[in-house]
């Protein structure tokens, strides 16, 4: 083994080997790296369209032959420019077809991508960079309103150890986007990869601290594609829009990218996820499937109004990243044709997906049951112990796809995994018999007033009631009397009167209409014309907190 891939493992924490073998003899672990899905696709089906590139690049399509001959160069242009199996390069591109190829590229030399997203800032990215040992850094330049090129260099200012910057676009001072022939450079062969070693790295999602960077190997990732794929109904005839960030898990991995091209379907990627946009690609390109989070969601619905575009193709909506209010996910139904499919999932992680043929009713009510028979789902009370279905608990989990640690956090780990290798979510379900989990919220995301704790869920939900209201937070701000007083961050609805004020009273009577007890009743509310999002465009209650506070 090289340093470089000595250095890799270092802080990287794998499965035990009693449950490695067991997960192996199961087949769950495809003993491969995961470059081979798209080497799959191209054999199997090199003339069909693999990826089309929607973006401000585009419009350009790619057979699966040409995109892996592209993915081969690319790979050896990082092998050109020095980089070795077992490197880590920060990896942070808008949806594109250079993403796709870098991503691809990145695999094929061995290199292990860190799946930042284009959101992120340098405090991330340093952080990130740091905290992997990177050595390079891909991006692109500010044609999509954010200058890339400035935020490497201040990178490169503060940790030497990033060598090296490759820009899409126009460079500047840095290097292109490396092509080199691959039968000058030479690449790795299948059988130099461990594929119990990280592939890549994915971001935590979380709302609170900087990011935790989740190690994933081609074994557990390739096996979240395939199964993701499979319960998806996915086949070569589908056709997949990347609406969301491509490197997030959601659209890269569940099934997403990856779990299309396993099935040898077709890519679309577009870095323009609303309505206005998409509703034509989807009507051009005949799309089956796509992933979003709520928020944007709610926008499509609310768009199947007025979009001309005919989008009866799509047969598959994926919701995720947060929680879909079931109102909403009727309405989808109801605008779109029961093309609704939850998804509760994580980096770290466990993904759950409620399935094509369960009841529509279940379908909106819950957010899905574990994707595989191999995971260990435990819901447990504020000691540790089991509690019965039907009763709220933090969901724990372990299996062959979630990770046993974060990369190189020893003082994290200690807190976010039990003893016997469990991570501790810190989210808060209610398991049904059936196995489908109910999200019901953040175990730590309560208001403590007035020595009374109030889930800030609990309050959301039955805003999210009120027809004036569309999106709902409640935070805790701080409070001399109260220790913490309830506020209500609302945005209103397109029913809602344009001339009237949504006031407090009205809101507190409705609430109490709907059986809320007092002390739940929010003490202030906001209007706001949005609510702030993170990276992927979930609500950032440490945002509001820091705005409204
Ligand atoms: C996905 O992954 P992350 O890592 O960005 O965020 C994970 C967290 C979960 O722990 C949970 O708190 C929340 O996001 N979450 C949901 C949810 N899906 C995720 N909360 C309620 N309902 C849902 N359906 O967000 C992610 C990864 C893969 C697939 C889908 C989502």
């Amino acid at each position: 083994m090289s340093d470089v891939v000595d250095d890799l493992a270092e802080g990287f924490r794998p499965h035990p080997a009693d449950a490695a073998a067991r997960y192996r003899d199961a087949g769950i672990f495809a003993e491969a790296p995961l470059w081979h899905l798209l080497e799959r696709a191209a054999t199997r089906r090199p003339d069909a369209p693999g990826l089309t590139d929607a973006s401000i690049d585009g419009p350009t399509t790619l057979t699966f032959a040409e995109l892996h001959d592209r993915v081969r160069r690319r790979a050896a242009g990082f092998v050109a420019a020095g980089l070795v199996p077992g490197s880590r390069v920060i990896l942070q591109q808008h949806n594109s077809a250079e993403f796709v190829i870098t991503f691809f590229g990145l695999l094929r030399a061995g290199i292990v991508p860190v799946m930042t997203l284009p959101a992120h800032r340098i405090a991330e990215i340093a952080h990130l960079a740091a905290g992997s040992g990177a050595v390079a850094y891909v991006t692109e330049d500010g044609r999509r309103g954010y200058d890339h090129r400035e935020l490497a260099a201040e990178l490169q200012s503060r940790i030497a150890e990033v060598r090296s910057v490759f820009v899409a676009g126009d460079p500047g001072t840095h290097q292109p986007l490396p092509d080199a022939d691959p039968a000058e450079t030479g690449l790795p062969a299948a059988t130099d990869t461990d594929p119990d070693t990280p592939a890549l790295f994915l971001i935590s999602g979380g709302t609170t601290g900087l990011p935790k960077l989740i190690a994933r190997t081609h074994n557990d990732y390739a096996f979240n594609a395939r199964r993701s794929a499979e319960i998806a109904g996915f086949t070569a005839d589908d056709t997949y829009l990347v609406a969301l960030p491509g490197a997030h898990n959601f659209p890269l991995c569940c099934p997403g990218m990856l779990g299309i091209m396993w099935a040898s379907g077709h890519t679309i990627v577009t870095d323009d996820p609303s309505p206005d946009n998409t509703f034509d690609l989807i009507e051009q390109h005949r799309i089956t499937a796509t992933a979003l989070v709520p928020a944007l969601a709610q926008v499509w619905c609310a768009a199947t109004e007025w979009e001309p575009a005919d989008i009866s193709s799509l047969r598959l909506l994926q919701v995720g990243g947060a929680k879909l209010a079931e109102p909403d996910a009727v309405a989808l139904d109801a605008a779109l044709g029961d093309v609704v499919q939850q998804v509760f999932g994580m980096a770290e992680g466990l993904i759950c997906y409620t399935r094509l043929d369960d009841p529509r009713d279940l379908v909106h009510r819950v957010q899905g049951a574990p994707m595989s028979e191999y995971d260990e789902v435990r819901v447990v009370d504020e000691d540790g112990d089991d509690v019965p279905d039907g009763v709220d608990g933090e969901l724990l989990v372990r299996g062959p796809y979630t990770i046993r640690g974060y990369y190189r956090a020893d003082d994290h780990n200690a807190r976010s995994f039990t003893p016997d290798g469990f991570y501790r979510s810190g989210d808060r379900v209610r398991r049904l018999p059936s196995g489908h989990l109910a999200v019901t919220g953040r175990i730590k995301d309560t208001i403590v007033r007035a020595g009374e704790n109030v889930a800030a869920d609990d309050v959301e939900e039955n805003l999210l009631a009120h027809p004036s209201i569309r999106a709902a937070a409640v935070i805790g701000l701080p409070d001399d009397s109260l220790g913490e007083r309830i506020c209500a961050a609302v945005v209103l609805s397109h029913e809602h009167p344009r001339d009237e004020e949504l006031a407090l009273p009205q809101v507190r009577a409705f609430l109490t209409d709907r059986g809320l007890a007092s002390f739940k009743l929010p003490d202030s509310l906001v209007v706001v014309p949005g609510l702030p999002v993170t990276a992927v465009g979930k609500i950032d209650k440490a945002a509001l907190r820091e705005s409204l506070g």
